[in-house]
């Protein structure tokens, strides 16, 4: 496997809203592989002056596995050029077959430099929002293996985050609702993700640990969807509440 021109062929395609045929069509590669293309694209952002953020993980719920077809925990990177705010327009013209998904994020305040358990997990947090992934395979038709999801940086796009909060303690069960133009479109729980969202900060923890990396504090963290991702168009009002957490949303356009 060509690490750098593999790396190269998913940063085009996401850099250029243009999908791409599978990596695995050609020739099969390892997890490993996956996360060293995913590695390598990340630095190609960082060349052209994109910094991480935080990290993202996925399928971390039941809902979006059976969605995607695919049954492993997976991570990705989240930079600053990704950041949409809370309440804004966002242009869809940057994506291919966008999606978007409720999730809650987490603000962490101290160095992760190694695994945690449950109970610590917490003290490391600095607070928690309401918030929606809006993903996007760079991958025909939205279809992927689980290593060519893992190259594509886990088809990280977009994040909107809400106000934060300090309730950590209704996070077990809250209720997610996620509407278009007023109109439910997702309904779940926040215990979807992981049986409860904290855990995610549990893997991040172990990851950062076998990637042999610091997570700095400041650091955003993006749980995985509670729900399956929805479809998004042109013209819509995006809104998102996690019962405790209080909203989040934006509007789409579409520059054709
Ligand atoms: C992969 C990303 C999964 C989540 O929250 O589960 C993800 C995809 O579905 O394209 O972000
Ligand atoms: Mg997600």
């Amino acid at each position: 496997m060509n690490i750098a021109s593999a790396a190269e062929r998913v940063d085009s395609a996401a850099l250029n809203a243009i999908a791409i045929e599978q990596i695995s069509a050609n020739e099969p590669f390892s997890v490993q592989e996956a996360y060293e293309i995913q590695r390598a694209s990340i630095e190609r952002r960082r060349q052209r002056g994109e910094h991480t953020i935080g990290l993202k993980l996925g399928f971390t719920s039941r809902a979006k596995m059976v969605q995607m077809g695919v049954d492993s925990l997976i991570w990705g990177w989240l930079t600053d050029s990704m950041l949409e705010e809370d309440g804004a327009p966002v242009d869809l013209g940057r994506f291919i077959h966008p999606r978007v998904e409720p999730e809650v994020c987490f603000l962490t305040r101290r160095d992760i430099t190694g695994p945690l358990t449950a109970l610590e997990a917490l003290s490391y947090l600095e607070a928690v929002a309401p918030a929606m992934e809006i993903i996007d395979s760079r991958y025909r038709n939205f279809k992927f293996s689980l290593e060519d999801v893992i190259a594509d940086n886990c088809s990280s796009s977009g994040l909107v985050v809400g106000a934060w909060s300090t309730r950590f303690d209704n996070l077990r069960n809250a209720g997610v609702l996620m509407r278009f133009d007023g109109r439910d479109v997702q309904v779940g729980s926040t215990g979807a993700i992981l049986g409860n969202p904290l855990r995610a900060i549990v893997h991040a923890s172990q990851l950062v640990a076998d990637a042999e990396i610091v997570l700095p504090a400041g650091t955003l963290v993006m749980a995985g969807a509670a729900t399956a991702a929805q479809a998004l168009t042109g013209g819509l009002h995006v809104q998102c509440s996690v019962c405790g957490l209080g909203r989040v949303e934006f509007t789409t356009r579409k520059n054709a």
